[in-house]
């Protein structure tokens, strides 16, 4: 296609989805998200930069998923997905960001500049999946990006209203058919037919009771589980709330996101004791699970950092009883990971960990140094990934091994089957989570007392510019504005088991404040301290934190 076709690139811009703001925008931890008003020409430019994409890889399929996640409804937001169903490769990011932000004038000289720089050959076929959450303003976004694919004369496939993982796995499978069936239909045979096979080798027993409550976040992935739960025939009883209906709000007061961070129960929910509940965000790709105790004041958190161990744990398990010791297994976390967790993987599980910058896409590509690489963010965001070596290893076994040996690694293959491996997925987690619990007769009291988490805290502070904040060590520590990590020293060292940290996050417009320490006052006081100096030291706004 010779450039001076691309002058619909400009028409479009300006008749359809002209750029009405000069704030900067930029591809953050997960794509862009901003307020949904704010985002109409990015996303259409997003259509563009697939189809450039999906020809800079011979035409295999891109995707492209609206959604804000875990944020509130007002805002929105667009991820890109590579076609193995990962993150987009970060070297994009900064092209991306370039093309969200020229003038429309300048829209299709700087398209063709992309072209030219990651050499597409723009005669090629281009293929885009197009996939959206439950925000009404959804559509009108996943329209513009429709029309991006257009205008570069690129295929666009609508998935209508999709979890953003059940995007990720249609794109994966589209460029992989060994993978599975590139459909949603395709995705619940998969991952709940890998369920079902593993319940009918797992014969329920011990504390492990088969109802589980669901909090859906008032999002898309409460309404896809209720389609699942249809089919899973008493072998799991999904109680479900905030399915949207009722006037719940997307993510208000409920959801993964709240739950972890308020460390309070959303609203909406029937509660008794020891009830085993899960709770999901807001575009389906995180998990977390709770329960409250006798008397139904206090909440216990089992967040991605439980999930991980759960997982982990097991795995080995099965390793070992399959006898695959060349098999190496390591589990990959962030600064939010409890400090106990960390502990509990080295000593008692025996495993290898590393800690990476906050996002996906850094625990995914480092989960992949492993064999088999479990990745959790303590928020509920993971998944298990496991390299062609060991699949084959696995597959082998559960053919030509000792019975015992045979049965472990048919479990193993299920337990894969059942994974969602391009990206965190709260439906397959709540899956795998199940299943553990299940093949061990556990609770979820029995599953919290693998190890006692220490108390921590998280804030969110507001400063003029929140990238005045930058840090270093896999965000453990903060190397700008001068004075402010000293600052924390200080302040951490007056606690028993204190740590802190502060980041600018890549999704909302705030820096962030993690603190743990020996007792829930202490963590409270020290974010609390940790929060005033960012807020006195970063230009905060608005009200001063209390510390
Ligand atoms: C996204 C990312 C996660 C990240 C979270 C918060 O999640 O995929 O990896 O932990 O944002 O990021 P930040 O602290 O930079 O705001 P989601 O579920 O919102 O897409």
């Amino acid at each position: 296609m010779p450039p001076s076709s691309l002058r619909v690139v400009y028409a479009f811009a300006r008749e359809m989805h002209p750029k009405t703001t000069d704030v900067f925008i930029e591809y953050g931890t997960a794509g862009f998200r901003t307020k949904a008003s704010l985002l109409e020409h990015v996303v259409y430019r997003m259509g563009l930069l697939a189809v450039i994409r999906s020809r800079v890889k011979n035409g295999r399929t891109i995707g492209i998923m609206i959604t804000a996640s875990h944020n509130l409804e007002p805002d929105n937001g667009v991820k890109l997905i590579d076609p193995e169903g990962e993150m987009l490769e970060q070297s994009w990011e900064e092209i991306a960001t370039r093309l969200a932000n020229v003038s429309d004038n300048d829209l299709e000289a700087t398209t063709v500049e992309v072209i030219k720089q990651v050499n597409a050959d723009m005669g090629l076929k281009a293929s885009v999946f197009i996939g959206m959450d439950t925000r009404y303003t959804s559509p009108r976004l996943a329209a513009a990006a429709v029309h991006g694919v257009m205008a570069l004369k690129g295929t666009a496939k609508e998935f209508g209203i999709v979890t953003t993982p059940i995007l990720h796995y249609c794109v994966r499978c589209r460029n992989d058919n060994t993978y599975g069936t590139p459909t949603e239909e395709g995705y619940y045979e998969k991952i709940v037919g890998a369920f079902k096979n593993i319940r009918a080798k797992l014969p329920v027993h011990g504390s492990y009771n088969t109802t589980l409550y669901v909090d859906g976040a008032n999002g898309v992935g409460g309404k896809k589980l209720n389609i699942i739960r249809k089919s899973l025939d008493g072998e799991l009883d999904l109680v479900l709330y905030n399915l949207g209906g009722n006037g719940g709000k997307l993510n208000l007061n409920c959801g993964a996101d709240f739950v972890k961070v308020s460390q309070t129960p959303p609203v909406g929910v029937e509660h008794a004791p020891f009830q085993r509940v899960a709770s999901l965000d807001g575009d389906g790709d995180r998990l977390v699970y709770y329960y409250l105790d006798d008397k139904c004041n206090k909440m216990h958190l089992l967040d991605g950092d439980k999930i991980a161990t759960l997982l982990a744990s097991y795995v080995t398990e099965l390793l070992k009883a399959c006898e695959a010791t060349d098999l190496k297994l390591g589990l990959v976390q962030t600064a939010y990971a409890n400090g106990a967790s960390t502990k509990y993987i080295t000593e008692d599980l025996k495993v290898p960990v590393s800690c990476v910058k906050t996002g996906v896409k850094h625990l995914h590509h480092a989960a992949q140094s492993y064999d088999i690489g479990v990745y959790f963010e303590a928020n509920g965001h993971g998944t298990v990934l496991y390299s062609d070596k060991a699949k084959t290893t696995i597959r082998r076994i559960a053919q030509e091994g000792e019975p015992e040996q045979r049965k472990a690694a048919q479990l193993l293959l299920n337990f894969i089957d059942m994974t969602n491996e391009t990206v965190g997925d709260a439906i397959s987690d709540l899956f795998l989570v199940e299943t553990v619990l299940c093949a061990r007769g556990q609770n979820v009291k029995e599953w919290m007392e693998a190890y006692t988490d220490l108390p921590c805290r998280q804030l969110k502070v507001t400063v003029q510019d929140r990238n005045a904040i930058s840090t270093a060590d896999a965000e453990r520590r903060c190397t700008a504005p001068e004075g402010l990590q000293s600052r924390i020293d200080e302040l951490v060292a007056a606690y028993k088991s204190g740590r802190s940290f502060v980041r600018p996050s890549g999704t909302e417009d705030v820096v962030r404040v993690y603190a743990e320490a020996d007792t829930q006052e202490n963590a409270d006081k020290l974010a609390a301290q940790v929060s005033q100096a960012v807020f006195d030291l970063a230009g905060g706004v608005g009200d001063r934190p209390l510390a």
